[in-house]
């Protein structure tokens, strides 16, 4: 999540996401009302400080100058982004995600240099503007098939009520932005999830 994906502060958000038992975060100010510059370094600071104390790994979203200003854990990029196999040379020891939202972008991919994908979006979701098409659970169960050793993790429209679908059809992880972002109580919805 970013600072647009929240109606409060968003550190508060994150801390009440680590306390009901979140087990990754990326930071992700993109879109829409997002900062930018200087704010974005200083909320990501903040937000990556909050994950050490909690020992959450803190993964950034596409932003390679970031990646090594905030030390993250991880990056994630998507098809248009830094390539992987440049990412994994310039940071051999940081966990690199890669998002994929169709079979024709799973084979184009260097998944030889990715730690895992994401994949999705799985539902309809209104949280990012320029998402691709749905591709429903099927798609996980595909790619968990065609690549049974690479960590999955599904995203789009993923909530309480379908989060165990994603899981069945074959994910090692859900990701979501506005099943907690949004939600009334916090608590309730991590542990739900
Ligand atoms: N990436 P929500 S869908 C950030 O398909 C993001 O790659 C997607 O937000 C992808 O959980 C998405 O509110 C938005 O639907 C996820």
């Amino acid at each position: 999540m970013g600072s647009q994906n929240c109606d409060r502060d968003p550190k508060q958000v994150l801390k009440e996401a680590i306390q009901a038992g979140i087990t990754a975060f990326q930071y992700r100010e993109k879109g829409s009302g997002a900062l930018s510059g200087i704010q974005k370094t200083l909320l990501g600071k903040e937000l990556r400080n909050i994950c050490r104390q909690h020992n959450i790994p803190f993964f950034i979203n596409d932003d390679v100058e970031l990646t090594a200003v905030l030390d993250t854990d991880g990056i994630h990029v998507g098809q248009d982004d830094k390539h992987a196999k440049e990412l994994r040379q310039q940071f051999p020891n940081k966990w690199i995600g890669l998002s994929v939202s169709n079979l024709e972008e799973l084979h184009a991919s260097p998944l030889d240099y990715v730690d895992y994908l994401g994949v999705g979006p799985i539902f309809a979701t209104s949280t990012k503007e320029d998402a691709k098409m749905a591709v429903g659970t099927g798609f996980i169960t595909e790619v968990k098939r065609l690549y049974p050793n690479m960590p999955i993790v599904g995203i789009g429209g993923i909530n309480t009520e379908n989060a165990a679908a994603v899981m069945e059809a074959g994910a090692d992880g859900v990701s979501v932005i506005s099943a907690v972002t949004k939600a009334p109580d916090i608590q309730t919805a991590v542990a739900n999830l």
